[in-house]
């Protein structure tokens, strides 16, 4: 066999492996993409074979014809594979991030939730209710006597002041407790009667981090037959208990409302320290929380009920002030806001 169809036949089979390696080197389809269109160019050296076979005699350039396109269709065919490979393993790739479960139940709409001091008041009327209290709503714009006049509170009180109070131009006002939802359910209900009326209400006050002009409470009350400073610390060390999930101290202190007598500040020992002092009782170990009493004996009068035979004791809480402190809530204007940050997050 002539030296020069060997040595034909021995490049064009290393030119193969040369660009076999570089098929299997390829890491990306563009990679490969750029050494097929190099490799089978027509300037590559697979493709200047024409001049040197045309040197050959004819039964030897059909045998080197031959074998140049089995190397050329075998190269193809490599590419392809290689192509292939890649493809496959792009697809594997997608399934494999884009997997998705389709038995899983669909997320449907975001559920809301209870805002804060709903979840309060909704705590405490269910205490309530389990201990016979009814619980009663009313009119947030009321009459002077109702909010005012019923409760003994007299003309020249500073509540009435413009200062405190939303009046009307009619004359009516914007509560500004519960008191006069308690004041109706007196004069409807009769003794003897458990209630409690929790509800919004509104003070004229400047708004800043701790007031707002419009806040929740919760008054409560029970008239009977001898009821007594023992039933009120009862219910109020029950009330307060159950709020905060765990036994809680209190003491009482004198405090003066026109519609208790006598009336009490009731506080309980710091949650937070315990009693030695801290930031939050002000280094007092107490917290100021319910303002209570017995039911002063003209408020019973005027409302209908003989306070020689009847009488009741009387609390009120700052649902919004008591959802802070259950929360940690820094900024009683959050509580108004409807920013879904905020609200989200109970
Ligand atoms: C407050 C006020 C208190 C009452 C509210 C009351 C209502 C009637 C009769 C007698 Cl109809 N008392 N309510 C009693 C004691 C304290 O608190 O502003 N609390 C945050």
């Amino acid at each position: 066999m002539p030296e020069s169809i060997v040595s034909l036949e021995n490049t064009l089979n290393e030119l193969e492996a040369r660009v076999r390696e570089r098929i299997d080197a390829a890491v990306t389809p563009e990679d490969l993409e750029a050494v097929r269109l190099e490799a089978l160019s027509r300037k590559a050296p697979l493709n200047q074979f024409g001049k040197q076979m045309g040197q050959l005699p004819p039964e030897e350039r059909a045998r080197v014809g031959k074998l140049l396109n089995a190397v050329k269709e075998g190269l193809e065919t490599a590419f392809e594979a290689r192509k292939a490979q890649f493809e496959r393993e792009a697809l594997a790739h997608r399934l494999d991030s884009e997997w998705v479960d389709l038995t899983l139940p669909a997320p449907g709409p975001r559920p809301g939730s209870l805002h804060p001091v709903t979840q309060m008041q909704a705590e405490i009327e269910d205490l309530f209710t389990s201990m016979g209290f009814a619980v009663l709503g009313g009119p947030e714009v009321e009459t002077e006597y109702h909010n005012f006049d019923a409760l003994n509170i007299p003309p020249h009180h500073p509540a009435r002041d413009m200062q405190d109070t939303f009046w009307l131009t009619d004359g009516n006002l914007l509560r500004t407790h519960t008191s006069p939802v308690q004041v109706r359910g007196m004069e409807r209900l009769g003794p003897p009667l458990r209630m409690i009326a929790p509800g919004r209400v509104f003070r004229n006050e400047e708004v800043d981090a701790s007031h707002d002009h419009t806040f929740y409470q919760v008054e409560g009350m029970m008239v009977d037959r001898e009821v007594s400073v023992a039933h009120l610390i009862y219910f109020m060390k029950t009330l307060l208990s159950h709020i905060f999930r765990r036994e809680v101290t209190v003491r009482l202190r004198p405090g003066y409302f026109p519609f208790v007598e006598p009336g009490f500040e009731l506080d309980i020992q710091c949650l937070i320290c315990g009693g030695p002092g801290c930031p939050v009782c002000k280094q007092s170990g107490w917290v100021e929380l319910l303002p209570c009493g017995l039911v002063q004996p003209n408020v019973l009068r005027m409302s209908g009920i003989d306070p020689e035979e009847w009488n009741g004791f009387a609390f009120g809480l700052g649902l919004t002030r008591l959802a802070m402190m259950r929360y940690a809530i820094d900024d009683i204007r959050l509580l108004q806001s409807g920013d879904l940050r905020f609200l989200t997050q109970f």
